[in-house]
């Protein structure tokens, strides 16, 4: 069948090449298969990941672990969590025995090291004390509102503070995109499900089909792979006579703003170039618009804001405790947006308007998930010598960019299988 050692022993000399034309061999495995029989990709984009995680008992653990690196502000460790957690997404069967990880790439000794604790014992002494570590909860805290990053949480956590209230009663001053967070915090941390994306985006749809009715609008991000819930909506516009869009989002966001469903925005015009100071790699220079909008509760089929999955727990619970919880309870400052039974909520929306020309590029892009686009930026540089953003692919020996109509095209000029958004939850 398919010589593994030859594989591992590429992967170990660090001969990532010679796996190109491989990669086809990884696809539809089967759950009574072992884990031996057909290698794994150590590219996302060469994996199929869908949402049915069969080994979430590692992953949940691999996860806190990235999310510490991350606090912690090491990078390659955080990468290298997360690269072990979503190796594990993508296998079709769950691992029972280290055997099970044979030949599978991307888990290091540490990663192994907490696999195999929670085979033996059920869990990681690391991550149970994690979870119970002052520092971790804090920077969870803090870095779960909206505008705050890990920068800002751990100077705030040198200062000596650790909760909401005491961040609140401080003097410690906040930028505007940081108040609305604290503001909104509590609707802000109850995920968004797939039928309040679905009516924003209709809502959004129809905003946008004033202006310009032939308009696309499309929800990207997790929904689009399939997430029955999300922190955010992630919503694409674009039109196909190329230049229409032009000064769209500030008719869009004023005509709203004007009907009352906008409670914060933050433009981001192409124009301005901000992005210019930030990983190009990372943030793409679309005109776009971080919103928090108002969503009544009506415009909305069956809600059931408890019992959504992939709650934050930590913050919800936190959240409820000081009576900031969901529906219940009622916050203390004025003007605050937690009045009990409201019939809005507040949910994060990013607004992004593409040229027609790079459509397909920032749909691939602003479809995720995040190790997914990462492993394909990675491939197209180290296989095809090319560089893809959410704007374009870029051919650095032909010197010359390839344009694309279609996600598909795009997988192509990579010489990749095409992977639907269902499975590149990775
Ligand atoms: N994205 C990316 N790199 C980043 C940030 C975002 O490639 N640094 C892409 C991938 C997903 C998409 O943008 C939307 O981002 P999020 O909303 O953060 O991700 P999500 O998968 O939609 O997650 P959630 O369901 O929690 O909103
Ligand atoms: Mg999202």
């Amino acid at each position: 069948l398919i010589d593994i050692t030859w594989f591992t022993e590429s992967m170990a000399a660090g001969k990532p090449l010679e796996i190109e034309n491989r990669h086809r061999l990884q696809v539809n495995r089967t759950a009574d298969r072992s884990a031996t029989d057909i290698p794994v990709s150590q590219y996302a984009c060469q994996r199929r990941t869908t949402l049915n995680n069969r080994n979430n008992l590692f992953t949940n653990a691999l996860k806190i672990l990235a999310e510490n690196a991350e606090f912690c502000e090491n990078e390659g460790r955080n990468l290298a969590f997360a690269r072990a957690s979503s190796i594990l997404k993508s296998l079709p069967y769950r691992v029972t025995k280290m055997d099970d990880l044979q030949g599978i790439p991307s888990l290091g000794e540490h990663s192994k090291k907490v696999i195999k604790e929670i085979l033996e014992d059920g869990n990681c002494g690391e991550v149970e004390k994690l979870i119970q570590n002052e520092r971790y909860q804090t920077l969870k805290r803090f870095t779960s509102i909206f505008g705050v990053g890990v920068k800002t949480a751990d100077k705030w956590y040198r200062e000596g503070l650790r909760t909401l209230h005491e961040l609140k009663a401080s003097k410690i001053k906040l930028t505007k995109e940081q108040e609305a967070g604290l503001l909104y915090y509590e609707d802000l941390i109850v995920p968004v499900t797939m039928a309040e994306a679905d009516s924003i985006r209709k809502i959004v749809e129809e905003a946008v089909h004033r202006f310009l009715p032939a308009a696309v609008v499309k929800l990207t991000g997790g929904f689009r792979r399939g997430k029955e819930s999300g922190h955010d909506v992630d919503l694409l516009i674009t039109h196909q006579d190329e230049g229409k869009e032009q000064g769209l989002l500030h008719q869009v966001i004023n005509w709203m703003a004007v009907q009352g469903m906008i409670l914060y925005d933050d433009i981001t015009d192409n124009r301005d170039q901000k992005w210019k100071t930030k990983e190009p790699e990372l943030f793409d220079h679309f005109a776009k618009c971080y919103l928090i909008f108002k969503l009544q509760k009506d415009m909305v089929n069956v809600v059931d804001l408890n019992t959504s999955g992939d709650h934050d727990s930590l913050a919800v619970n936190e959240a409820k405790e000081m009576g900031l919880g969901g529906q219940a309870g009622t916050c203390e400052h004025a003007g605050c947006a937690s009045v009990k039974d409201k019939d809005w909520k507040a949910i994060r929306v990013d607004l992004v308007v593409a040229p027609f020309s790079q459509y397909a590029y920032a749909l691939l892009g602003w479809t995720g998930s995040r190790l997914f686009e990462r492993d394909l930026r990675r491939y197209a540089k180290h296989f095809k010598h090319m560089s893809l953003s959410s704007h374009s692919l870029f051919d650095n020996e032909q010197k010359r960019f390839l344009m694309a109509a279609t996600e598909e095209e795009i997988f192509a000029h990579l010489g990749l299988d095409y992977i639907p958004p269902q499975e590149r939850n990775a």
